[in-house]
This record gives C-alpha cells, sequence and structure tokens, in this order.
C-alpha cells in the first residue's frame, strides 16, 4: 500500500482493531449485524447516504405496504432500478472476510438488514436475511413466494399460479419480519461473546435495539462504521473507517511495511 493510502487506520484505529482481533481469537460464539454501508463499498449506494434518492423520493416513501397499494408501479420501477444495479455489482472484501469468520467461529451466526444477496453471494450461509431478498418475489393473493431474476421484471408482474399481482419478498415499514428470523436472531444476539455492527445507521427497529440486547445479555459490542451514528456512544469500541478496510483487518493485519509507512507519516505530521 502506498504512503498516505486512506484505507490505513490510525494509530488509535490500529490499537482497536487489534483488540477485536484479540477477542475474535479466542471466541467461540460471534453474532454480525449488517446494513447498507457494507455493500456501499460495492458501489451500492445506502439509504439515507446522500446518494440513496431516487427520483426525488426517499425510501420511506417507497418502501411500504401504503406505497405499494397507491402506486404499484412506481414501487416496481424503483425495485427494477436497484435490480438492475445489484446485478452488476458484487460482493466485496468485507463480505468475504465475513465467510472467513463465519469458518473459524464454532457458533457464528450473520443478521444482515441487506437485500442485496451480497453475504449469500460471497458464500455465508449462516446467516439472517431479515428484510428479506430483492430476487424474491410474493404474490399478494396467494401469498406464494418464488425467486425471480428478471432484469427489468415486466411491470406489474403477475403469479404464474392465481395471476394475482407480485410484490417483492421484501420487509417494508410497518410490516413484521419473519418470527423465525427474529427468533433466529435474537437467540444469537442472546449467546454471542462478541457482536460486530457493521455499516448501519442504527436507525431502523428493531435492528436498531440489536446492540443494546447482546449488550445486556454481556457481549462486547464493536461498532465499524465509515461515520459515528447514535449508537457509537453505547458500543464498547466504535471504530470508523471503510468496511472493505476494517472487516478483512479483523481477521489479520495488514503487512507490516504499510505499518512503518503509516507510523512514519503519524511521526512526520506530528
Ligand atoms: C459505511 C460505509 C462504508 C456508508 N463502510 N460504513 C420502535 C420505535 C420506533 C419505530 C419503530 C419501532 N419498531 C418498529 C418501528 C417502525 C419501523 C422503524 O424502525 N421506523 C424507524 C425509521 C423509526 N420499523 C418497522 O416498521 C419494521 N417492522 C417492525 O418492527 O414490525 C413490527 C412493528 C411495526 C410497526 C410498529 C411497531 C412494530 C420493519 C422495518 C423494515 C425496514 N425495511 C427497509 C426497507 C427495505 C426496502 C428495500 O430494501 O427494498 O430496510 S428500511 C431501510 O433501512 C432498509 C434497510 O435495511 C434499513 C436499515 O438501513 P441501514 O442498512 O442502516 O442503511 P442506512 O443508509 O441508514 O445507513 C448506512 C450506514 O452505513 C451509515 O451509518 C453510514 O455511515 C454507513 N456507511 N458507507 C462502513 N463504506
Ligand atoms: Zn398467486
Amino acid at each position: 500500500m502506498a504512503f498516505g493510502d486512506s484505507s490505513l487506520p490510525g494509530s488509535e484505529a490500529r490499537a482497536k482493531l487489534k483488540e477485536v482481533r484479540n477477542r475474535l481469537t479466542s471466541a467461540q460464539a460471534v453474532t454480525v449485524l449488517t446494513g447498507a454501508g457494507i455493500s456501499a463499498d460495492s458501489g451500492i449506494p445506502t439509504f439515507r447516504g446522500a446518494d440513496g434518492l431516487w427520483k426525488n423520493y426517499r425510501p420511506e416513501e417507497l418502501a411500504s405496504p401504503e406505497a405499494f397499494s397507491r402506486n404499484p408501479s412506481l414501487v416496481w420501477e424503483w425495485y427494477n432500478w436497484r435490480r438492475e444495479l445489484i446485478a452488476a455489482k458484487r460482493p466485496n472484501a468485507a463480505h468475504y472476510a465475513l465467510v472467513e469468520l463465519e469458518r473459524r467461529i464454532d457458533r457464528f451466526w450473520l443478521i444482515t438488514q441487506n437485500v442485496d444477496g451480497f453475504h449469500r453471494d460471497a458464500g455465508s450461509r449462516k446467516l439472517s436475511e431479515i428484510h428479506g431478498n430483492i430476487w424474491m418475489v410474493r404474490c399478494t393473493t396467494c401469498g406464494g413466494v418464488r425467486e425471480n431474476r428478471q432484469i427489468p421484471i415486466p411491470i406489474l408482474p403477475t403469479c404464474p399460479d392465481c395471476q394475482g399481482l407480485l410484490r417483492p419478498h421484501i420487509v417494508w415499514f410497518g410490516e413484521s419480519l419473519h418470527p423465525l428470523d427474529l427468533d433466529h436472531s435474537l437467540a444469537a444476539l442472546r449467546a454471542c461473546e462478541i457482536l460486530l455492527i457493521i455499516g448501519t445507521s442504527g436507525v431502523v427497529y428493531p435492528a436498531a435495539s440489536f446492540g443494546p440486547i447482546a449488550k445486556e445479555h454481556g457481549a462486547f459490542v464493536v461498532e465499524l462504521n465509515l461515520d459515528p451514528t447514535p449508537q457509537s456512544a453505547l458500543v464498547d469500541l466504535a471504530i470508523q473507517g471503510h468496511a472493505k478496510d476494517l472487516v478483512p483487518q479483523l481477521l489479520s493485519p495488514p503487512p507490516l511495511s504499510s505499518h512503518f509507512l503509516d507510523s512514519d507519516r503519524d511521526s512526520l505530521l506530528g
């Protein structure tokens, strides 16, 4: 890595990363919660970032059963745009590092709020996609759920079984999470020694309560995010940076040479 590389953490972040790495080495139960920030490094816009808008609509105005009843074509247009975007992108180093963590830890569970399917594409298997998956559709009449990877999906799409209107099999505002996903997530949060919270603003419930739940049950909670969040003050360690740089460093430190360069820079800059 080059001198001045912004992917290198400063000395404080480096010390925190080392502490988490040490804890992970001896941990038997680890849970991870991810949000849109982990896929931002793959080129997928976050929900609440500057580029989260689509045609001047905020996600909150489109991701609800009311919005779909009012204007299903508009909502499907939004999903078509996102399906096209996601299909053109790939998981990044952070997604792959979590696959490796799953391999190393006895009792591992990954809870993702993301619907892009990148964790599964990368190879994660012990996971709950608590807000659903953008490649699954559900019939609003017969309830049948199936995979659909058409791009673009014809507007309006209908069910091959009953001709009912299809909707994305995604959890919208005001809708409940699947009880099995919630149960599995809560069990993993209560049982973990370490919870890693990666790239989520921590404002959407119930996921926003997962950090506090794990902490109440004795977990060491670590937040990895580009910016501080409302949860940063509540966690044991908050580390700022890009997920694609930080998450791989939870498994192994960056090459020694880059440390020298970084400390050189630190001492040069005082
Ligand atoms: C980087 C980075 C980089 C950037 N590296 N980091 C209790 C209190 C108040 C309200 C409620 C409550 N319980 C339920 C509610 C209502 C509601 C809710 O939470 N509202 C809040 C907004 C106040 N919740 C619900 O309705 C949920 N249902 C439910 O609880 O049912 C029971 C119930 C219903 C009603 C009342 C009471 C109980 C369902 C929530 C479903 C949310 N679904 C969405 C849309 C899916 C649509 C789709 O994807 O197609 O899921 S909302 C949207 O937000 C999406 C995301 O998964 C979710 C979370 O967003 P996330 O991932 O955190 O993204 P961002 O953009 O917010 O943040 C990105 C972060 O990454 C930032 O922090 C950046 O800094 C960081 N970042 N680049 C690292 N490179
Ligand atoms: Zn049907």
